[in-house]
C-alpha cells in the first residue's frame, strides 16, 4: 500500500512521515522543505510472529507500506504550478492529510489556526488538479463524437454525460469520492487517478498540551468534513516523533506519562487498511511465512493471483485454515485431523488471516 502525506506547509507532516517510519528528515519551523521523502514501513502483524515460531520458517516476509512525504510548499497558494509532484500523488493508494491544530508562535502559520479551513484549501488544491483532467477528457470525447456515425454514439455519449457530472460536482468544490460509483463505473475510470477519489485519513495535528481535548478536536473535524472513505483521527506529530526515536521500555514509560495506548506507526496502518478496505491473509511452510494484503471480497483464485500470476491461471482449489483454528489446534496436521484444514473451490472469499495452501496445475 502507498500512502501519501500530504497537507499546508508547516502542518508537521515531516514529523508525522518520521514517527511513522523512525526516519530523520530534516524537520524545521520555517523550513518549507522542498523534497519528496520516501520510506518503506514492514506492516506490525502479531499472527506472522507466532507462526513463525510455529513454522520456524526460512524467512519471514510483513506486508508493507510505502510512506510518501510531500512538500507543503505550493499548497494551498495560488501559484499552483509549484506543485509539480501531483502525478507522483496520483500513484498513492490513499491520502493522509495532514492539518495543523497546534498553535506555535515560532512555527509560522498562514492566518489564524483553523484545521477545518486548511482541510478545504487542500481539498481545493486536490479538486483543481481533478478538474483538469476532467475538463481534458470532456472535451477529447467530444471531438471523438463528432467523429463517430450516429449509430455508435450511445457509448461515448454516456462516457460524456459522466463527465459532465464529474466536471459540475467538482466545480461545485465536491470531491469525486461524494459520487455514488457502480463497481464498474469505479474499474473504467481507474486509469485516470483521481486524486479526490481517493480514500482519505485526516490527521488533525494537536498540541502537547490539546492531548486532552482530542476527542472534541477530531468530532469538530469529522462533522464539518464528512464524505465517503473518509476518516478523521488526531495525534501530536511533534511528541509521535520523539516517541519513535525512544527505545521500547522509555518509550511505554513516556506513553503511560502522556495517556497514549497506541502509537500512530500502528494506529495509522490499521485505520488505513481499513479505509483502502484492505485484509491480509497469510501463507505459512518451512520456507516462508508471509503476509499478502488483498482487497477484501476477493476470491480464492484472485487472491491466488497476488502471490504469483501462475496459481490464478491453473487454480485448482485452495487449504484453508482460519489463523485462530490453527493456533488452537496447534499444528496444520492437528488442524487437517479436526477437519479444521478446509478445501475451497473458485468462488470462495478469503477472510482476513486465513492461512491459505494454495492447489494449482502447471
Ligand atoms: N508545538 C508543535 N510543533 C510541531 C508539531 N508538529 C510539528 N511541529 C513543528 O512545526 C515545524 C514544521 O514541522 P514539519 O514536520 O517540518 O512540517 P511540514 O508540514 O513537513 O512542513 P513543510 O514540509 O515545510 O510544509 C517544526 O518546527 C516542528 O517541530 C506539534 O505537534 N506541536
Ligand atoms: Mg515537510
Amino acid at each position: 500500500m502507498r500512502l501519501g502525506i500530504i497537507g499546508l506547509p508547516q502542518s508537521g507532516k515531516t514529523s508525522l512521515f518520521n514517527a511513522l517510519t523512525g526516519g530523520e528528515a530534516p524537520v524545521a519551523a520555517g523550513g518549507y522543505g522542498q523534497d519528496t521523502h520516501v520510506a518503506v514501513v514492514k506492516v506490525p502483524d502479531a499472527r506472522l510472529d507466532r507462526l513463525t515460531e510455529m513454522f520456524s520458517p526460512k524467512k519471514t516476509t510483513p506486508a508493507e507500506v510505502h510512506y510518501l512525504d510531500f512538500p507543503g510548499a505550493g499548497f494551498g497558494s495560488r501559484d499552483r504550478s509549484e506543485v509539480a509532484w501531483v502525478g507522483q500523488l496520483r500513484t498513492v493508494d490513499a491520502l493522509v492529510i495532514v492539518v495543523r491544530a497546534f498553535t506555535d508562535p515560532s512555527v509560522p502559520n498562514d492566518g489564524p489556526i483553523d484545521p477545518v479551513a486548511a482541510l478545504e484549501k487542500v481539498q481545493l488544491d486536490l479538486v483543481v488538479a481533478d478538474l483538469a483532467v476532467v475538463e481534458r477528457k470532456r472535451t477529447r470525447l467530444e471531438s471523438d463524437l463528432k467523429k463517430t456515425k450516429t449509430a455508435e454514439r450511445a457509448p461515448i455519449e454516456a462516457e460524456i454525460s459522466l463527465f459532465e457530472e464529474f466536471q459540475k460536482s467538482l466545480e461545485e468544490g465536491q470531491p469525486l469520492r461524494a459520487h455514488d460509483l457502480s463497481p464498474d463505473q469505479l474499474r473504467d475510470i481507474r486509469g485516470f487517478q483521481f486524486l479526490t477519489l481517493k480514500p482519505v485519513l485526516v490527521l488533525v495535528n494537536v498540541g502537547e498540551d490539546q492531548l486532552g481535548d482530542r476527542t472534541a478536536i477530531e468530532e469538530s473535524v469529522r462533522s464539518a468534513y464528512s464524505y465517503p472513505m473518509t476518516a478523521v483521527a488526531s495525534l501530536c506529530a511533534k511528541l509521535e516523533m520523539e516517541l519513535a526515536q525512544l527505545d521500547g521500555e522509555d518509550a511505554a514509560t513516556f506513553m503511560a506519562d502522556l495517556g497514549l495506548v497506541e502509537l500512530a506507526a500502528g494506529s495509522v496502518i490499521r485505520q488505513s487498511y481499513d479505509l483502502t478496505g484492505l485484509i491480509s491473509f497469510l501463507t505459512a511452510g518451512e520456507d516462508e511465512v508471509r503476509a499478502w494484503p488483498i482487497v477484501r471480497g476477493e476470491k480464492a483464485p484472485g487472491a491466488a493471483g497476488v502471490i504469483h500470476s501462475d496459481l490464478e491461471k491453473g487454480f485448482i482449489r485452495a487449504e484453508v485454515v482460519a489463523y485462530d483454528d490453527l493456533i488452537s489446534t496447534g499444528s496444520m496436521a492437528e488442524a487437517r485431523k479436526r477437519g479444521m484444514l478446509r478445501q475451497e473451490g473458485r468462488n470462495y472469499t478469503v477472510l482476513d488471516g486465513d492461512i491459505l495452501n494454495i492447489l494449482f496445475s502447471r
